[in-house]
């Protein structure tokens, strides 16, 4: 077998419950392996000390989906296998596993065939979303932000496969954005190209991942409550009969916002590191998010794990009104 849904992925899939699915690439690529230290500054109530910070954060985020009334579907390849649910052991195994990067749709069907284990990224999540099932996907999906367009994507054409899958998958994808490395007036014009609605959730403006947003940010529908985003995504699935992904923008939360602007210098410099190192493009990503917590002192892992529980919790939200209006 090549996909493997777990007995309680299955059983909420057959009864109809609501389910929320997890991507694993923040968990293998997005997050440090280590334990909380003092140089990320106070740890945050909901992640464990006693744990690394990315085992704990998937326990803060499984809790945050359970105590909202929903099935966490945790996705990820493990010994070349797509698997649909993960236990806690199962999740500690992948986030401890040094060989473990991060697995997309053009990767996938190699590190199968390798017999290898990944995190999956957006795209590879939403391609399981639709595995799940042929007559019933997993409707609603939480992450921490897509990928998209990046920047200077003129002269260095880098365009993340989450675009693709979010415009061929009916489900509902609950982030803060996108991640912030990226043209963000260019991905939100790439959204409407390919016909995927986006709803804010408590927010008019199209998040900025970790910070807040500035005024000349690209303005987006307000959903408002999560009844309205899954009556929004009953419209275009059903009604429409449209296949493409909703885009629910919940931003991070306001207490650990950092001020915008914050990460610009702090990327620039980061950007220029890594481009002199020549590594493959696969590193970029982690290679950025750990200079940024390190110049911001930790603030933005704080946001980043904020925003993540946030948007597991949005997203049990809209699973739970998705199952019961019907
Ligand atoms: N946002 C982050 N860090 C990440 C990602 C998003 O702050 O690591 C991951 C998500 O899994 C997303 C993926 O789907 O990066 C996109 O990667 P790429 O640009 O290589 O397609
Ligand atoms: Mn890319």
């Amino acid at each position: 077998m090549t996909v493997v849904v777990s007995k309680e992925v299955n059983e909420a899939l057959a009864s109809g419950a609501p389910i929320v699915a997890l991507e694993t690439a923040v968990l293998t690529a997005g997050l440090p392996r280590t334990l909380w230290n003092d140089s990320f500054g106070p740890r945050p109530m909901t992640i464990s000390g006693d744990q690394p910070i990315n085992i704990a954060l998937a326990d803060a985020m499984n809790s945050a989906v359970v105590s909202n009334g929903a099935v966490p579907a945790w996705i990820a390849v493990v010994d070349g296998v797509l698997r649909i649910g993960l236990s806690h052991e199962e999740r500690a195994a992948l986030s401890n596993d040094q060989d473990a990067g991060k697995v997309s749709l053009a990767t996938f069907a190699q590190t199968m065939q390798d017999g290898r284990s990944a995190g999956t990224t957006v795209a590879a999540t939403l391609l399981a979303c639709k595995l799940a099932s042929e007559k019933n996907p997993i409707r609603v999906f939480a992450t921490g932000g897509i990928g998209g367009i990046h920047q200077n994507w003129a002269q260095r054409f880098d365009i993340s496969a989450d675009l693709t899958a979010l415009a061929t998958t009916p489900t509902c994808v609950v982030a803060s954005g996108a991640k912030s490395i990226l043209d963000i007036p260019a991905t939100v014009e790439a959204l409407e190209t390919i016909g995927v609605p986006v709803i804010g959730i408590g927010t008019s403006q199209f998040p900025r991942f970790i910070e807040k947003n500035a005024k000349e940010d690209p303005t987006i529908y307000q959903g408002e409550s999560a009844e309205k985003v899954a009556s929004i995504c009953r419209h275009h699935w059903e009604h429409l009969a449209l296949n493409s992904a909703v885009l629910t923008s919940a931003p991070v939360p306001d207490d650990v916002a950092l001020e915008q602007g914050t990460l610009i210098d702090a990327l620039t410099k980061a950007e220029a590191k890594w481009a002199a190192l020549h590594q493959p493009s696969a590193t970029r990503t982690p290679y950025l998010l750990d200079a940024m917590a390190k110049i911001t002192q930790g603030a933005s892992l704080v946001a980043n794990l904020a925003l993540l529980c946030n948007n597991a919790k949005v997203a049990a939200n809209i699973s739970v009104a998705l199952a019961t209006n019907v």
